[in-house]
């Protein structure tokens, strides 16, 4: 299973809405064969694996392994519970069930029925957390959502106006944040932060030699309900990617002065977190970073959406004032150096699928 979630990961860039998932067959104590899903439509790491094996191999005395249940319904690809069947395959062991409602179960039923040996939950914990994003993606209906700041070691995460900007991470907590950037679909913030930080939002630290494109840099999202921000005029040449704002006023699409999308998304006068991370997901964004200001990020908290949060604290540097960090009392589940900032991370708890509550 561990050699399965290795593969998996192989598909992260290019799986999109769809789970990393990757297989491995095994006979006796030899892996005679790996598949994993490379990509959004593409063939699923069960059939990937078959397909490089010949079509008369035997599958007899095989076991094969899988981090998601197989899949039971057609979709772009056939079901890969019938290929097992089809393939002879009498043992499957299974790190979780699928949460998608179109399979939820189903997939074991049918291996089950045609009389093969399932065992599912190995590894258990280990396959929910690679494709956290996914299961709150299909689950929820909603984009997966991480709460980010940075604080200095007395607690503040900005100067206050009339202070000078505080610059806060230090140079590998900025590469951290700036992989992490270029990992989400959307980074989002107030319309408060947009104007006075006039933020690029971009993830230029990952590596000086990549050319910054539009397909590399983040949509960018702001939550400006009563249409107060400035998008006309973007603040660097360099930035192209899209810019989205959630508003309560207007739908439509528009293009600045220098060639950047502009795109007016109407959301309700009374919205709640729930519903804005819905709407992100119906326009793409199945994975945002929400980067501020104190406000949006104190609303979120609020709201319980956040499945991870992470503060960036530089354990050295004091600014005596400011705007105080988020209060975050749940407490933090993982830490890790970043030169002098301490990155702090909670993850939600997800409501998995059981075995007892599949069909
Ligand atoms: C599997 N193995 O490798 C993956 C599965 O549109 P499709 O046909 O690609 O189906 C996508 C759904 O199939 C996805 O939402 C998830 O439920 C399942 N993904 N299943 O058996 C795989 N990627
Ligand atoms: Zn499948």
């Amino acid at each position: 299973m561990r050699k399965c979630l290795q593969l998996a990961e192989k598909g992260k860039p290019f799986v999109g809405l769809n789970p990393m998932v990757g297989s491995v067959l095994v006979k006796g104590d030899a892996v005679v064969a790996e598949g994993y899903h490379a990509g959004f439509g593409l063939a699923h790491a069960e059939k990937a694996l078959i397909e490089k094996l010949p079509s008369d191999f035997s599958y007899q005395d095989c076991t094969l392994v899988v981090n998601l249940e197989p899949c039971s319904h057609h979709g772009k690809t056939p079901p890969c519970a019938d290929l097992i069947v089809e393939k002879g395959i009498k043992k499957v062991v299974i790190g979780t069930l699928d949460p998608n409602p179109l399979v939820a179960g189903k997939g074991v039923a049918r291996l089950r029925a045609a009389g093969v040996e399932v065992e599912v939950g190995v590894l258990h914990d280990q396959c929910v957390q690679l494709n956290r994003k996914f299961f709150v993606n299909i689950s929820e209906n909603r984009s997966y959502c991480i709460a980010k700041w940075a604080s200095t070691a007395d607690g503040f995460m900005a100067s206050s106006p009339e202070m000078p900007r505080l610059m806060i991470s230090g140079e590998d907590a900025q590469n951290h944040l700036h992989w992490l950037r270029g990992y989400v679909d959307a980074i989002l913030v107030g319309v408060g932060t947009w104007e006075a930080d006039k933020p690029r939002l971009d993830c230029r630290m990952v590596d000086p030699d990549i050319e910054i494109s539009d397909s590399f840099n983040p949509v960018r999202v702001v939550l400006d309900p009563n249409l107060r921000g400035n998008y006309q005029v973007d603040r660097v040449d360099v930035v192209f990617s899209p810019i989205l704002v959630l508003n309560t006023f207007k739908d439509g699409e528009e293009v600045t002065p220098r060639g950047n999308k502009l795109h007016f998304v109407k959301i309700p006068n009374l919205w709640v977190w729930d519903e804005l991370l819905q709407i992100l997901l119906q326009n793409k964004i199945s994975h945002v970073l929400v980067e501020g200001g104190k406000k949006t990020l104190e609303g979120l908290l609020l709201s319980g959406c956040a499945d991870e949060i992470m503060e960036y604290r530089n354990t050295e540097l004091r600014a005596g004032g400011g705007i105080t960090s988020p209060d975050f009392p749940n407490g933090w589940q993982f830490q890790q150096w970043l030169g002098k900032d301490l990155l702090r991370v909670y993850k939600r708890n997800l409501e998995i699928l059981e075995e007892s509550d599949a069909v």
